[in-house]
């Protein structure tokens, strides 16, 4: 068994030449998504965390379109004429010259690509006529009630005439021919696709699905998903949840593609069966990753912020405060709140096993989980706030006590006396004290929710905690906290951003039943912090295939395809329960090797999936085009298998002096072989 580190086979480099090689082949991206500068869910981590290497690969010859949603672009969003002589501009001018309203400039984060924005408003008197031409080419009829439907439409259309504006515009301003890649993710931009190639426009298009309409649908519908895909009447289910309409453009774009990518194998599988194509490629979803220059700055990191969730549970225990926060472990699970869908309802029930072994076998360790899902609630409960009051008046007191004791030390000294300790704590200091620890007195138990949850009775997060009875009494040694609201720094309880608040727990819990990729455990990873996730999440299954190992390097992949409801609840026990058992010493070590697989997720390294899927449109199109990059890759390019880890430093210690030649001066690493044993040791 060894160690991995990524590192690619391919020196992508050459390929990062900010746009030289695109504008020496009049070589254009323009990408379409409903989420460009448009915050809703994990398309737009994905759009925005790839801009930075899709600019550097093609400079200023890729730009992004999305639809003009005031709130999020005013606030990310840097608007500006794009320079006279590019194409843009001209394609931009000819598109306001007959009247439709376009924001322009570039996005404000990492990379800073051109954006283009659609005021879908602009464009709406032309529905009708737009509708009429859909149903005449492709027999697609969008009901008028569906706003969101007529939206995708007045928005497909517009690019779809932005991006004829722009080929034409291109071909005026080079003598070389225009490439031009057309790339459009999800149903919602898919119209665009179908306009460009009903109207027979020279460009070559490649859509992306990132989880299929009917497949979420099925899936938070109860259903045997993944053992009866091959037997849904997908007409007649889309029909049953009024959809219809909605999957005909999700099937008309996924087939009238040049090239069709999924984020992952397994919603490939999903798309064979449900849109029935299979996709040419599979587009991984990255992370823009940041590195520290000193390895141990991300432990440091996580030292930090969990001293601030120990603060947090210092208030919220209040009273019932009889665990030790040295020997506390911080689990979470977070994301969008489709209860099934993300697995909320297999984690609290294994966390209900969990509280038991941990009673049964007299475990010293606390586990407090927290869930975070955005509900509807009447803010804060009193119970969560008073904590924190009582807790930070404690605090001040003690600060107050502290200061006056000081000081009479002081005055003692310089009068030449040695101080009693009934000189420095006064009767009054105790009285102060023994106020502030009545106040801590409490009649019930520390809440399950932070906040008034509206629906209460009805919410399945907190139905969910009562049939299991986790209450979070004293005797409890797993405690429960389920925060109904995402987190900011401004929260009153908190304090922390999600960010912040990730790296100071020990492990996020994302035992999901449809994740097509799952971002919640990638963004785990690259902060080094273990994670558990699913053989039905797209990010377990690539984990799984990539590296020998996932367990060592603190992913826990829980089989939820091929085994029992029964049987998974209770591997994420065993799970949970094992990495109970590890030392401080342990999950260091493992967090260090978490944090080496950062690589893997890099787009960096990802992005080339992209290329490689632009690169097979335009030989479609074009058939003399040649991409080098693009045959390397189709003579067989393997995603870059890590090479392994040289032995630890104390294997070789005997015979040679020299440090690793990776250069781990990092003492925790010193045993890691002795330490990875003892890790195994604990699975069994
Ligand atoms: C980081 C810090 C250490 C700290 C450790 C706690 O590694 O650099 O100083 O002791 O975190 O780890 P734990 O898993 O117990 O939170
Ligand atoms: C989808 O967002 P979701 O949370 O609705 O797309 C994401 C980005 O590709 C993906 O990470 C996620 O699994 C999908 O479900």
């Amino acid at each position: 068994r060894r160690f991995y580190r990524a590192e690619s086979s391919h020196d992508l480099s050459s390929y990062m030449d900010r746009g030289q090689a695109a504008t020496n082949e009049n070589r254009w991206t323009l990408e379409s998504a409903w989420e460009v500068a448009n915050k809703v869910g994990g398309i737009y981590t994905v759009i925005r965390s790839k801009a930075y290497v899709s600019t550097e690969e093609m400079g200023d010859n890729y730009c992004l379109l999305g639809p003009y949603k005031e709130a999020c672009a005013r606030q990310e969003v840097e608007e500006a004429d794009f320079p006279p002589h590019s194409p843009l501009h001209a394609a931009v001018a000819a598109m306001r010259s007959q009247g439709y309203k376009l924001h322009t400039g570039t996005w404000l984060v990492d990379g800073n690509p051109q954006v283009i924005l659609f005021d879908i408003g602009s464009g709406a008197w032309q529905l009708d006529a737009y509708k009429q031409e859909l149903w005449d080419c492709c027999s697609l009829g969008i009901p008028h009630l569906d706003v969101e439907a007529n939206d995708a439409v007045i928005l497909g259309f517009m690019q779809a005439l932005f991006v004829t504006e722009f080929r034409k515009a291109a071909e005026k301003y080079s003598n070389t021919p225009p490439r031009v890649v057309a790339h459009f993710h999800e149903w919602q931009a898919g119209i665009g696709l179908i306009v460009l190639r009903c109207r027979h426009v020279d460009v070559a298009t490649v859509f992306t699905t990132h989880a299929t309409l009917l497949g979420r649908y099925l899936c938070a519908g109860n259903t045997d998903f993944y053992n009866n895909m091959d037997k849904f009447s997908v007409d007649e289910e889309a029909g049953k949840r009024q959809i219809y309409h909605r999957y005909c453009m999700e099937r008309a774009a996924s087939h009238m593609t040049h090239i069709f990518t999924t984020v992952s194998d397994i919603t490939g599988y999903e798309a064979e069966h449900l849109l029935k194509r299979k996709p040419d490629l599979i587009t991984p979803n990255g992370l823009n990753v940041k590195k520290f220059s000193a390895l141990h700055e991300f432990q440091n990191l996580h030292a930090l912020a969990k001293e601030k969730i120990h603060e947090f549970c210092r208030g919220h225990f209040y009273g019932h405060f009889n665990f030790d926060l040295d020997k506390t472990l911080y689990f979470f699970i977070a994301g969008r709140y489709e209860f099934g869908n993300k697995g909320a309802d297999i984690f609290i029930e294994a966390l209900a096993r969990l509280n038991h072994y941990l009673k049964s076998s007299g475990s010293d360790c606390t586990v407090v989980a927290f869930l975070i899902f955005p509900a509807a609630t009447n803010n804060f409960n009193v119970e969560s706030l008073r904590g924190h009051a009582v807790t930070k008046a404690l605090r001040d007191t003690i600060s107050d006590v502290q200061q006056q004791i000081g000081r009479r030390m002081y005055d003692l000294c310089l009068q030449g006396q040695l101080p009693e300790a009934s000189d420095l704590l006064q009767k009054e200091d105790m009285v102060r004290l023994k106020r502030c620890i009545y106040a801590l007195q409490r009649d019930g138990l520390p809440p399950v929710t932070t906040h008034n949850v509206v629906d209460d009775w009805n919410d399945p997060v907190l139905n969910s905690v009562r049939r299991c009875q986790l209450f979070n009494t004293v005797s409890d040694r797993v405690k429960v906290i389920f925060h109904p609201e995402f987190l900011s720094s401004t929260n009153p309880l908190f304090g922390l951003e999600y960010e912040e608040f990730v790296r100071g727990c020990h492990l996020g819990v994302f035992p999901s039943y449809y994740e097509p990729w799952g971002y919640t455990p990638a963004e785990c990873t690259v902060m080094g912090i273990p994670s558990v996730t699913t053989n039905l999440s797209g990010f377990g299954c690539f984990m799984q295939e990539h590296i020998a190992d996932p367990q060592s390097y603190g992913i826990y992949v829980v089989d939820r395809r091929y085994i029992s409801l029964e049987g998974s609840v209770q591997q994420l026990a065993t799970n949970m329960y094992d990495f109970t058992k590890l030392t401080r010493r342990q999950r260091i070590i493992q967090r260090n090797r978490t944090e080496r697989l950062s690589d893997l997720l890099d787009w960096r390294n990802l992005g080339i999936y992209y290329r490689q899927a632009r690169a097979q449109a335009l030989k479609l199109v074009y058939p003399d085009y040649v991409d080098q990059l693009g045959q390397e890759l189709e003579r067989g390019f393997n995603y870059p298998r890590p090479i392994s880890e040289p032995p630890s430093p104390t294997a070789s210690r005997g015979t040679t002096p020299a440090a690793s030649v990776h250069g781990s001066d990092d003492e925790d690493e010193v045993d890691e072989e002795k330490e990875l044993a003892e890790l195994r040791i604990s699975d069994h």
